[in-house]
């Protein structure tokens, strides 16, 4: 809770006038239809104002953001202290409820930049370490065979490499083409031939990859917000040791890694370059998560990934559900 001491009341200020005063524009124009079937128009207006909620949710994370130092990005910021604002705004509220999540997608592993040319070896161990970490139960082949059929889904070719390409795809009950190009969504991982549900979504015997991967960051991992499953995915050398050294060290708010014990970072070898290329202080790419809710039950949620592009969030996916 130590965001709320720290310039809080201006967020939550911030949330509050935004869904207020969207509130105010639906009232009105509700008071104004009285004659029609009242139910149909309650329930209307309760999933309306629930939408609204929502979208505003995601217009006060484009504020925060805009105004927040790009330099470096770290949970101790305002953005990291998001569900509380908004736990904090949702009081002023009386009766409607506002909740959401504000993360940083650079603390996750990046799908797309599996085929980065000159790094797609770390990347490859990097995304089987994940599979190991998390102890799922898939054997080296068909873990092979994953990322084989991964690069073919991702290079912009229809040569298979060991993996499978569209004339796979289109061969299935419900055919669709290969990508051959980025991912929009983690969740596309799904669509890729060997990929299991149970591997994303996990089991009662292990926990799935939902949480610890992403798309469209560039592939660099920021080590202010990396949970310390990503950050044992990045070498052999983040050991348990190094990974609490490196939470001792939070929060980076500059690329000064000497406080780290336990990593040469002088040392020249191909792993320490590959370290050094990956590890970062900042993110390009969030993800937000919000819920309007009324008390009559009606909710809507929104997700939309903003990208900070010229040091301005802009958003690249917006998805209502
Ligand atoms: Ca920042
Ligand atoms: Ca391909």
């Amino acid at each position: 809770m130590k965001h709320m001491l720290k310039d809080s009341q201006g967020v939550v200020l911030l949330l509050v006038l935004c869904i207020v005063a969207l509130f105010t524009v639906m009232v009105v124009n509700f008071s104004a239809d009285q004659g029609i079937d009242m139910e149909l128009a309650y329930n209307f207006r309760d999933s309306l104002q629930a939408q609204y909620i929502a979208r505003a949710g995601i217009e006060a994370a484009v504020v925060i953001l805009a105004n927040d130092d790009a330099a470096y990005d770290a949970l101790d910021e305002d953005w990291g202290g998001f569900s509380d604002y908004a736990m904090a705004a949702s009081a002023f509220l009386e009766g409607p409820v506002f909740s959401g999540t504000l993360a940083d997608e650079s603390g996750k592993i990046d799908l797309n930049s599996l085929i980065l040319s000159g790094e797609q070896e770390f990347r490859v161990l990097q995304f089987k370490r994940l599979f190991d970490l998390l102890e799922i139960e898939i054997d080296d082949e068909e873990l092979n065979d994953l990322v084989n059929a991964m690069i073919d889904w991702l290079d912009p070719d229809s040569e298979t490499t060991f993996g499978a390409e569209s004339d796979y795809y289109e061969s299935l009950d419900s055919p669709y083409v290969c990508k051959n190009g980025p991912m929009d969504t983690p969740e596309e991982i799904l669509l890729i031939k060997g990929m299991k549900s149970e591997y994303y979504y996990g089991t009662e015997n292990y926990e799935g990859i939902e949480k610890y991967i992403t798309v469209g960051t560039g592939g660099k991992i920021n080590l202010n917000t990396a949970s310390d499953t990503v950050l044992m995915t990045i070498s052999e050398l983040f050991s348990q040791d190094v990974v609490e050294s490196i939470k001792g060290c939070r929060p980076f708010t500059q690329e000064n890694y000497e406080c780290i014990e336990g990593l040469d970072l002088g040392d020249t070898s191909d792993e320490m370059t590959w370290i050094k290329k990956v590890i970062d202080i900042k993110s390009s790419r969030f993800s937000i998560e919000v819920n309007g809710s009324m008390p009559s039950g009606a909710q809507l949620n929104i997700r939309a990934y903003l990208q900070r592009i010229n040091n301005k969030p802009q958003i690249v996916y917006y998805k209502i559900y």
